[in-house]
This record gives C-alpha cells, sequence and structure tokens, in this order.
C-alpha cells in the first residue's frame, strides 16, 4: 500500500466523465487500498479515483474521522437510486480544492447502489455526513466538483486563484 499523489484544481482531469470497473479484480482492489491510505493521509473523509489521476468509477469512503474505530468502504460503480426531497447543509472542502470551504445544499438522504471489494452487488441508504460525502464522490465520477454547486461568481472566483497559483508554482 502507498499513498498516491492527489490531482489539484485546474487539472483538466478533474473534469473527465470516469469509465466504470468490468471485473473487481486484484488490481483494482489495490488501487482502493492505495486510495484508503490516500485518503486517511490527507486526511479526508472520501476519495474518488479520478483525484489520484485514474478516470475509474472507485470510491472510497470512511466519515468515521475515529482512528481506533475505522469503518471504510469501497464503492465500485456506485448509482444514486433514490434521492430525498428534504436537503441539508453541509460546509464542504475537497482535496483537490485544498483549503477552501464552502457550505452546499444537497438532498439530505440518498440511496445507492454499488459493488463491494468482492464484486458483490451491495445497496446503502445514506444519511447525514455520509449522504453529502457520497454524494460529492459521485459528482467527481463524472466530472463534477463542488465549486459547480456554487455561484458563478464564486467558482470562477476559486478557480482564477488556483490557477494563479499554479501560475506561479510553474515559474518557481
Ligand atoms: O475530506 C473531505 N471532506 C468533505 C467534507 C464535506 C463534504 C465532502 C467532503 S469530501 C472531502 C474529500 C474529497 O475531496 N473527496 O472527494
Ligand atoms: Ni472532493
Amino acid at each position: 500500500m502507498t499513498t498516491r499523489p492527489i490531482i489539484i484544481l485546474p487539472d483538466p482531469k478533474l473534469k473527465l466523465v470516469s469509465d466504470p470497473v468490468t471485473r473487481v479484480d486484484d488490481d483494482a482492489r489495490a488501487l482502493m487500498d492505495d486510495m484508503l491510505e490516500t485518503m486517511y493521509h490527507a486526511p479526508g473523509i472520501g476519495l474518488a479515483a479520478i483525484q489520484v489521476g485514474i478516470p475509474t468509477r472507485i470510491v472510497v469512503v470512511d466519515v468515521t474521522r475515529d482512528e481506533d474505530n475505522k469503518e471504510p468502504l469501497c464503492l465500485v460503480n456506485p448509482e444514486i437510486i433514490w434521492l430525498s426531497e428534504e436537503t441539508a447543509i453541509y460546509e464542504e472542502g475537497c482535496l483537490s480544492i485544498p483549503e477552501y470551504y464552502e457550505e452546499v445544499e444537497r438532498p439530505a438522504q440518498c440511496k445507492v447502489s454499488y459493488l463491494d471489494r468482492k464484486g458483490e452487488a451491495c445497496e446503502i441508504h445514506c444519511d447525514g455526513l455520509l449522504s453529502t460525502c457520497i454524494q460529492h464522490e459521485i459528482d467527481h465520477l463524472n466530472g463534477v466538483l463542488f465549486i459547480d454547486h456554487l455561484s458563478r461568481l464564486k467558482r470562477d472566483r476559486v478557480i482564477r486563484r488556483f490557477t494563479k497559483a499554479q501560475k506561479q508554482e510553474s515559474n518557481a
């Protein structure tokens, strides 16, 4: 297991629509393990494969934030099969947009189908932070970032800030 570098805004890869996994094999499981290590190391509560540069529909999540009682979830080809009418607002962040946080309103509950690490079909009913986090991760698989849910003014401001920072980096 190793941590992998996380790609950052404005990396154009973040806009890619990721491809479905055709077989949950050892290679896919090795990627999930690396993603979990990368997520815990960051630290973060979720990570999509595209954030380590791989456009594949794999997500890892752990919203427990408890070092001693980890509850890692690996979701392959996750699909939202139900969203609640009720909404919830959370302050979101993204490891690909470091140190930027903003409130986002999303459906409060969701139901998601996915394949687990063994390739078995599963469903999960999500509420609270888990619901927000899984919706944020599935957005990544479709090339959508949480800033895409903000006003155009706020979004453009963040993109400009990160584009500038990257240019200064490359000139340093
Ligand atoms: O670590 C993360 N925290 C977070 C907080 C609120 C809503 C979503 C998230 S996910 C984020 C990690 C990340 O970028 N996942 O794609
Ligand atoms: Ni993110």
